[in-house]
């Protein structure tokens, strides 16, 4: 029996896909810090290679991912629900948004990691392990590229966003995203929305899927365009805390998932976020001439709040700015 979904389906519209700005962290670092700055301003998106991170653990990472959602879902459900952290699907949040996806969210805390490895996998100690291994990874690459962002600016403490996602308390998040082919879906032109539409607020998201498209983000004149996908590179964007603290000089910029009638995608996404005490106001080096603030300053914990209190393609940052 087909069950008639609320999720309208999406005709793919024939528009040019975007090649994000090319980040090679082996070059030169000064041009490298230049180039990341540019495609902050520009897309708020862009692509890194020569990242580092080993392909042994992006592939282990993977790994554990499908053993998880091959699971029979009574199985998946004993990791749910997603309240705060765990196993959800279809549900985003807590205020009736919904998405053709299954997902974990983790809290990447160590201890956190650990008690959510119990419902996940057969082998706990291996999933802990080779999550703990590929967070740690990432966050190393997510605060070097912070690091470059503060060069490029050149404001005086370049370490500003690295130091809140190194701290011990960051409240950054991990999430393994599986969105299986639609039943609804007729063809490769038959589309519908996995994850809607939506910033990230954290600092920073550093994000890498396997070889099936889907992610698409709304550029300036509000037309969605896709992303290829690129198994090779992490697809790095900025958040809403970012935007505040360049004081609008990053873009955090909507993006969403679509999901196919053929291929299954599945994402690894990590949130680099601040602690939840932390101030996040504009940096004095990002002030106009006239030291004019586009947004009063927060905490995390206020931000947050504030995010999960509203819909998913709520513009949140709007609900800050400075009067
Ligand atoms: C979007 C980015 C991350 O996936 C996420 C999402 C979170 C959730 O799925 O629980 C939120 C969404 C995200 C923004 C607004 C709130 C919170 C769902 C939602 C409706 C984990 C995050 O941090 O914010």
């Amino acid at each position: 029996m087909v069950v008639a979904s609320s999720n309208p389906i999406i005709k793919l519209e024939k528009v040019q896909p975007v090649e994000l700005p090319i980040i090679d962290l082996s070059r030169e670092r000064s041009e490298v810090s230049k180039q990341i700055v540019k495609a902050c301003e520009e897309y708020g998106f862009f692509k890194v290679i020569n990242h580092g991170v080993a392909e042994d653990i992006i592939t282990g990472m993977e790994e554990e991912a499908l053993n998880f959602f091959r699971k029979p879902p009574p199985e998946k459900q004993k990791a749910g629900p997603a309240n705060p952290y765990g196993y959800g699907c279809k549900n985003i949040g807590f205020n009736g948004d919904v998405g053709e996806l299954e997902y974990l969210l983790l809290h990447t805390n160590p201890v956190s990691i650990s008690q959510n490895s119990i419902s996940i996998s057969n082998d706990p100690n291996k999933f802990r392990t080779i999550t703990t291994a590929y967070i740690e990874s990432v966050k190393e690459l997510a605060c070097e590229i912070l690091e470059l962002m503060g060069e490029g600016l050149c404001v005086t403490d370049a370490s500003v966003w690295s130091r809140m996602i190194r701290d011990d308390d960051s409240d950054s998040l991990f999430r393994l995203n599986h969105y299986p082919p639609s039943d609804l879906l007729q063809g490769d032109d038959d589309l519908q929305v996995g994850f809607g539409e939506h910033t990230d607020p954290q600092i920073l998201t550093m994000l890498r899927s396997n070889d099936v498209g889907g992610l698409q983000i709304s550029v300036h004149d509000g037309m969605w365009v896709p992303v290829p996908p690129d198994p090779n590179a992490f697809c790095v964007n900025v958040g809403d805390v970012l935007q505040a603290m360049t004081n609008g000089r990053f873009l955090s910029v909507r993006h969403r998932a679509l999901t196919n009638s053929s291929r299954p995608r599945m994402s690894m996404a990590y949130f680099g976020a601040p602690p939840l005490h932390a101030r996040v106001e504009a940096l004095p080096e990002m002030l106009t001439g006239n030291g004019a603030s586009l947004y009063r300053p927060f905490t995390w914990a206020e931000y947050k709040k504030a995010a999960y209190t509203r819909r998913l393609r709520d513009s949140r940052l709007e609900f800050f700015r400075a009067c």
